[in-house]
């Protein structure tokens, strides 16, 4: 594997570990979340999942993944698509709602967002969906909107839709697991991601230094999809200090897009959805009407759910 020499399991975390020659899992040593992790998938527990009135039905949590698709669908709504009318459900993942059964039938992935269109445009059968990217480009499809039917801008916004679904993870599961959630501090892994995350915010300043939005003159998918990952962590508001640590005030481009996103206010509806941490009057744990907004925020309904 590595040269003994160069590489002296003395220096290894923790000092002497070799690794063996077959891994076997050793339940709580993943740091912050490792109650949910385990090496198989599958469901832990029979529950179906409940079904409101609306054509769409959401299983979520407001995550960067889950107000991806969230901001897109108050999007939507505010651009008059009243067929994007949607049930938001909870999904508590540190309580392992994600592997009940009926939501693994919907996403054989146990990770938040699923969805279930009651109303496909065939009139046929539900369809499932699974995959953040997967929904946004179900539901532009379906509404004609937020992607272009140009062959080359709709390219260029799964460009980088696909760029962000590729990306995202070494943000949120390389530097963000190891500057915020690791149980211990390891400088190569810090400074590995660090790397890899300050690259990918200069990929974006410089492709937001000559176009509006992220794809070129028109807002799209791609932008919502990158603004809860990259937008968040330019905002300050990703894994304690990071954006400090990460001196995110210098790309003044991802600065100004993001400022110009967050003003939106589809856009902050979206960000309230399922969220679960933050100021209590952003937080809406459930929304089955768009009236909860007004009535059914944190602040003003206390912590029921
Ligand atoms: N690639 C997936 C990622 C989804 C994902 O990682 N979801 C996380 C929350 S942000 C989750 O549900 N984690 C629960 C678990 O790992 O058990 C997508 O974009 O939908």
């Amino acid at each position: 594997m590595t040269d003994e020499n160069k590489f002296p399991p003395e220096k290894n975390l923790p000092a002497g570990y070799v690794p063996p020659k077959v891994w076997t899992w050793e339940p709580g040593n993943g740091g912050a979340f490792a109650n949910i992790n385990r090496p198989i998938a599958g469901p832990t527990h029979d529950k179906e999942l409940p079904v409101g009135k609306h054509p769409i039905q959401l299983y979520s949590l407001g995550t960067p993944n889950g107000q991806k698709v969230t901001i897109l669908l108050e999007e939507l709504l505010a651009s008059g698509h009243s067929g994007a009318e949607y049930d938001a459900w909870l999904i508590k993942i540190n309580e392992g709602d994600q592997f009940g059964s009926g939501f693994v039938d919907v996403n054989p992935n146990s990770k938040i967002p699923a969805m279930m269109d009651h109303a496909p445009k065939d009139g046929g059968a539900p369809i499932r969906l699974f995959e953040s990217a997967s929904m946004m480009t179900y539901l532009a499809d379906k509404f004609g909107a937020f992607l272009p039917s140009d062959a080359r801008k709709r390219a260029e916004v799964m460009n980088w839709l696909f760029w962000q679904m590729g990306s995202a993870p070494f943000l949120g599961g390389g530097f963000g697991h190891f500057y915020a959630y690791a149980p211990v501090k390891i400088q190569y892994a810090i400074d590995r991601y660090a790397m890899e995350v300050k690259r990918q915010m200069d990929v974006l300043n410089r492709q937001l230094a000559n176009h509006e939005f992220i794809a070129g003159d028109e807002y799209s998918i791609a932008d919502m999809a990158i603004l809860p990952w990259y937008g968040r962590l330019a905002a300050k508001g990703a894994y304690d200090d990071a954006g400090d640590f990460l001196s995110v005030d210098e790309y003044e481009h991802v600065q100004r897009w993001r400022k110009q996103l967050y003003a939106r206010k589809p856009v902050e509806r979206g960000s309230m959805v399922n969220r679960t941490f933050g100021e209590p009057s952003m937080q809406l744990h459930e929304r089955h009407d768009a009236s909860d907004f007004d009535t059914k925020t944190q602040d003003k309904i206390g912590d029921k759910s």
